[in-house]
């Protein structure tokens, strides 16, 4: 069975971007593949994180994959930091990664000037880390939203050339991205991303925001001249709208813009928002339920056998590079 591996950042604000750009992909591929996704809070900690709350969010982290049906029985669920081989290979790729093609990473260029104030190690050597989290576990697919794309290929470049270098070790991963939902637009501008780091809270609906804030944010989502509900690139807000509405609702686009068809842009909003606060209940419901102590357990286990699968590699790259005697 081919591997997939992913991971998500803990960060506090999880938004519909990221659980229609990636979780819900991860869904539908664990009965076909063998499945791996990590909570990577080794990552968010490359933007300033906050000891009072970080351990929450990584629970809160893993409670969300098990809200929207990562099942245990069939992936393996696990904290990066538990598995210490993750940093291990990131300072062995380290040594093989270069500086100029790491400066031509996107993100990095974007966090850096996010937070001018803090361009640490961390973020600039942000994708080597991730390339460890995928070379460690012989991943052939990485579902991911478009964004990490640049990310999955230098890592199979810093693989290409390990193999190269030390002889064939690592598997070539290759990113999946699904063709809707890989890039959610914001609510307040349909020119750029939906982002937790938006200063603008209108630019996004958080996971956890109340249904009723998250019907008046879509209420208030910026939309295109004219007023037909029809899809295009001549109407990039509403396209974006009713892409969140095709994939929160199982809908096809052409459906909707037929039950739409001689309405204006509030009577879709108003739909919209009903699909919207329907979906975030559902998930809100889920959950709550959830112990933490039952998220404990199930990180537990996951820890113990990604930290095998971790280890084995490892051995093999050691032996690879000389460092055994
Ligand atoms: P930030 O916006 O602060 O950079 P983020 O929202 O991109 O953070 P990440 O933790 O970096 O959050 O991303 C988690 C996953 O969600 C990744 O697979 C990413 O591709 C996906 N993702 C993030 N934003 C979107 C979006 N707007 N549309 C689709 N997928 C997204
Ligand atoms: N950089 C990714 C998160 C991430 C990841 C990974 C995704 C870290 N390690 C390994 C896939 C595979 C992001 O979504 N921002």
């Amino acid at each position: 069975m081919k591997r997939v591996f992913s991971g998500i950042q803990p960060t506090n604000i999880l938004h519909i971007g990221n659980y229609l750009g990636a979780i819900k992909n991860w869904i539908e591929l664990q009965d076909k593949y063998s499945c791996i996704f990590s909570v990577v809070d080794l990552h968010a900690m490359t933007v300033k994180t906050d000891p009072k709350t970080f351990g929450d969010n990584i629970l809160m982290m893993a409670k969300t994959y098990l809200a929207f049906g990562i099942d245990p029985k069939k992936s393996l669920i696990f904290r990066q930091s538990e598995v210490p081989a993750h940093t291990e290979l990131t300072w062995i790729l380290n040594t093989i990664a270069k500086i100029s093609e790491l400066e031509r990473m996107t993100q990095f260029k974007d966090k850096a000037k996010q937070h001018k104030e803090n361009v640490n190690m961390g973020l600039f050597g942000y994708p080597v880390l991730m390339a460890s989290d995928i070379l460690l576990y012989d991943t052939n697919l990485v579902p991911v939203g478009e964004d990490q794309v640049q990310h999955i290929e230098l890592t199979r470049t810093l693989a290409e050339r390990f193999n190269r270098l030390y002889g064939e070790t690592f598997v070539l991963p290759e990113p999946m991205v699904k063709k809707h939902g890989a890039r959610i637009m914001g609510l307040d501008d349909p020119s750029k991303k939906m982002s937790k780091s938006s200063p603008n809270a209108g630019n996004y609906i958080a996971l956890l925001d109340d249904p009723a804030v998250a019907s008046k944010k879509i209420m208030r989502a910026v939309t295109d001249s004219g007023s037909e509900i029809k899809s295009g690139a001549n109407k990039p807000a509403l396209t974006n709208l009713l892409v969140i509405y095709s994939l929160l609702s199982g809908k096809d686009i052409k459906d909707i813009e037929k039950e739409y068809a001689g309405k204006g842009y509030a009577d879709f909003k108003k739909g919209l928002a009903e699909v919207v606060s329907g979906f975030l209940s559902g998930f809100q419901k889920k959950f709550n339920v959830i112990k933490d102590s039952d998220v404990r357990d199930i990180l537990a286990d996951g820890e113990k056998k990604a930290n095998e699968i971790a280890e084995r590699k490892m051995r093999d790259v050691k032996t690879k590079i000389g460092l055994t005697f």
